[in-house]
């Protein structure tokens, strides 16, 4: 009998690993977002499967003027191209024209605590700084960005320092659903920077550079223009010792080297044996020019995006078809698991 020859199975391609994260069209962007998160978001979508999103459903946790707030999306929208994204490669979508967000938040609504909400520090501070309205959309605010991980079954989070114990909780919750369930989402892990992670407010080093901060001295943002930028570093608030190194209550100073390290790529040895011998003011201008330079490609491509609407709009509506394709596949998968009756 004629012996069947089976071909050897080809070697399947190792799945690339996903990754998503967002940013609030909360104000206009600052170096913190930029060198916390944008920046990296841009490197690590040359390697993985990578979906990005302006968190507009998230901005209105906080009292949003209609006007503004549209501006302000399509703004940062327009930032994700400046940086360098590519809508080929990944997926840049607006999160409010993608509706499985609102209601995989609402099914993981259900599946979330209470008291582990309460603990978020976020909210407690949120809370603080907007006591007039302190709305249920804010305490749920981390269920939603938890719908946003999962939804994609995103591997890895980029995000900076201060998302981190809200990435705890996306776990958490996807972790009880896979308990109770079975699998069903991909547990996400963060990716958190080593420089950059949390840039500091340059009028208070102890907090961290807020977009939403009313004292606009205290942030710089993406789209200041040069002289702007270098009037904001010189004014930045150091202590009065006098030497460029990083130390223990030199908070000004060690934010300044951690921007500059970010910028130029050197590490903190030797910024301070370059800066021996120099003063506060040779080194702020120093940091000035860094930023400027780092700033001024996304700046400029920001701008000739921004003058094409049109084309923004029809990217916006491309990315946000792509990503309910995916969206929808998860959310009808957690919908039949919880015993909704689907049409
Ligand atoms: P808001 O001030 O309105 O709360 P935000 O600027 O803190 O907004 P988002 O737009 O929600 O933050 O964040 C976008 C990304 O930027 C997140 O990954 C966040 O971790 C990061 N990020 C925000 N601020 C900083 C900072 N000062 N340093 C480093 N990363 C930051
Ligand atoms: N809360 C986030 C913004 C955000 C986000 C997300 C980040 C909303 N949804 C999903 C990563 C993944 C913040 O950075 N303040």
């Amino acid at each position: 009998m004629e012996e069947i020859k089976v071909a050897p199975e080809a070697p399947k391609p190792e799945k690339k690993k996903t990754i998503l994260s967002c940013i609030q069209p909360s104000g206009i962007p600052t170096l913190g977002n930029y060198l916390g998160a944008l920046k990296n978001w841009k490197l690590l979508a040359d390697e993985f499967d990578s979906a990005f999103a302006v968190a507009d459903l998230h901005a209105i946790t906080v009292r949003q003027d209609p006007q503004k707030l549209r501006k302000q999306i399509m703004e940062v929208f327009a930032l994700l191209l400046a940086i360098g994204l590519d809508p080929e490669k990944s997926i840049i979508f607006i999160q409010s024209q993608v509706p499985a967000h609102s209601q995989l938040a609402w099914i993981l609504n259900c599946y979330t605590q209470f008291g582990e909400m309460s603990r978020m520090t976020q909210f407690k501070d949120k809370s603080q700084s907007h006591a007039d309205n302190v709305n249920v959309g804010l305490f749920a605010y981390p269920v939603l960005m938890a719908a946003d991980i999962l939804l994609y079954q995103a591997d890895l989070v980029p995000v900076g320092a201060d998302q981190k114990q809200h990435l705890e909780i996306a776990r958490d919750i996807g972790n009880r659903f896979n308990g109770i369930y079975g699998k069903t989402f991909t547990i996400p892990e963060p990716y958190i920077g080593k420089s950059g992670a949390r840039v500091m407010s340059l009028q208070d080093p102890m907090k961290k550079m807020s977009k939403s901060d009313p004292n606009p001295k205290s942030f710089v943002s993406v789209f200041d223009q040069p002289e702007t930028i270098m009037k904001k570093i010189r004014s930045a608030v150091t202590d009065s010792e006098g030497g460029v190194y990083y130390g223990e209550g030199k908070d000004g100073i060690n934010n300044l080297m951690g921007i500059y390290s970010c910028c130029t790529g050197l590490d903190y040895d030797q910024i301070t044996a370059d800066f021996s011998g120099k003063g506060y003011g040779d080194f702020k201008n120093a940091v000035g020019e860094a930023v400027v330079e780092e700033l001024r490609p996304v700046r400029e491509r920001y701008e000739m995006f921004m003058k094409d609407q049109a084309y923004l709009k029809e990217m916006a509506a491309k990315g946000a078809e792509s990503a309910s394709r995916i969206a929808n596949r998860t959310l009808t998968k957690v919908m039949k698991k919880c015993g909704f009756v689907l049409p």
